[in-house]
């Protein structure tokens, strides 16, 4: 390999271009630039300008807790002299998708960093749940990145564009693009979004046709596709780590194993944006804290009984502000416990120091 190469020729690096390398060029030294492809445990496959590496990340790094996500865009020390190639940094991310946790607290999870687009992957069926596709948009929004929904096996079913129609009637504003994977039908109208420079990430429940899509796409079979199954709702997870690909024309795919759980946390504002017809007919409520229950004047409850606001989708969004709110009093009350305990631990000390004082006749 050649060492010390940090120019544009790094074009080999999916994704890689000016806004990349002007972060990577103050990184003077035995550096090279590279992109997390997987995380295998402690290792990270890296992408590099002449292959894919297996790398560990620096002991400073590791002490910090600073770990790169599929994606990432790092900084690895290639030292001739030295056996060890590490990844010593992380470029800053441009848009992380994540999940779960509260606040800043543990629990959050970053699925893939400097994703463009994330293509929410349903089928027709079982799986097509308008509540699942909004809390997939939720974490979608929060990431920066621009979510396309994708209706995947459009093969097994003969009112596909009705299915469209009716996702669409309830999700505003989002491209809603039938395909067939397995068919390779329908994939150019995903051209748009897969082009050179541009990361692509696939999210979606086990068994929707990730794998098989990503393969369509890359035009080769390296994914895993799991087998036909029951219909048994559990789901075998074919897919267990996730995976960046570079595409034919220099985009990037990240194939992701199915999520079993969303759990809710993000900015009001995903929240808005998505139920923005909602909090639009709420600001011509009479009461600025309506709950739109039965109070007077509410327009949100007029909205429905004139039928321009759909009750599903209302109650859809209340459902969705009571998680938010719950997740939020779990944290506080876990946060409320934790000082608590270490009110009792002062306390308890405290007493310690009077008895022994006490057992000194009051001296210190
Ligand atoms: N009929 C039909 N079957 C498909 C299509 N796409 C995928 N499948 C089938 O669906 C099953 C699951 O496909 P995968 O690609 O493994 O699904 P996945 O979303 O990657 O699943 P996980 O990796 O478990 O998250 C396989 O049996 C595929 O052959 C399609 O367009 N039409
Ligand atoms: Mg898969
Ligand atoms: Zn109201």
């Amino acid at each position: 390999m050649s060492s010390n190469n940090s120019n544009s020729s790094s074009a080999a690096i999916s994704g890689w271009n000016q806004y990349w390398h002007d972060l990577f060029v103050k990184f003077e030294g035995p550096y090279l630039p590279g992109r997390v492809c997987t995380v295998q445990k402690t290792r990270y496959e890296v992408m590099v300008q002449d292959g894919i590496i297996s790398i560990p990340v620096s002991g400073a790094m590791k002490s910090k807790k600073m770990f790169p996500v599929v994606g990432d865009f790092v900084v690895v020390l290639n030292q001739p002299e030295s056996v060890t190639r590490m990844i010593v940094a992380i470029l800053p991310r441009k848009t992380a998708l994540e999940r779960g946790g509260a606040g800043d607290s543990a629990g959050k999870q970053v699925l893939a960093a400097n994703v463009d687009t994330v293509f929410i992957v349903t089928e027709p069926g079982s799986d097509l749940s308008i509540s699942r596709l909004e809390r997939y948009l939720l974490i979608s929004r929060s990431s920066g990145a621009l979510p396309v929904i994708i209706l995947n096996k459009s093969d097994t079913c003969s009112d596909i564009t009705d299915q469209v129609e009716a996702i669409r009637s309830e999700i505003k504003g989002i491209p809603i693009i039938p395909v067939s994977a397995a068919e390779k039908s329908g994939l150019d109208n995903l051209n748009p979004y897969l082009g050179p420079e541009k990361t692509v990430v696939i999210i979606g429940s086990s068994g929707v046709g990730k794998s098989t899509l990503t393969n369509a796409l890359i035009g080769e079979k390296l994914q895993e596709i799991g087998d036909i199954r029951d219909d048994d709702g559990r789901g075998r997870h074919t897919t267990t780590v996730r995976h960046l690909l570079s595409l034919p024309d220099g985009g990037s795919l990240i194939d992701t194993p199915g999520l079993r759980e969303i759990r809710i946390w993000t900015a009001e504002e995903s929240i808005a944006e998505t139920f923005d017809d909602i909090q639009e007919y709420a600001t011509q409520c009479r009461f600025s804290d309506c709950t739109h229950n039965d109070e007077p004047g509410c327009a949100v409850r007029q909205a429905i009984e004139d039928g321009v606001l759909n009750q599903d989708r209302f109650i859809r969004y209340r459902k969705i502000l009571k998680e938010v709110s719950f997740e939020r009093e779990k944290a506080e009350i876990g946060l409320k416990r934790f000082e608590k305990k270490k009110f009792r631990e002062i306390s308890k000390l405290s007493k310690e120091i009077t008895l022994d004082r006490n057992a000194r006749g009051g001296r210190l």
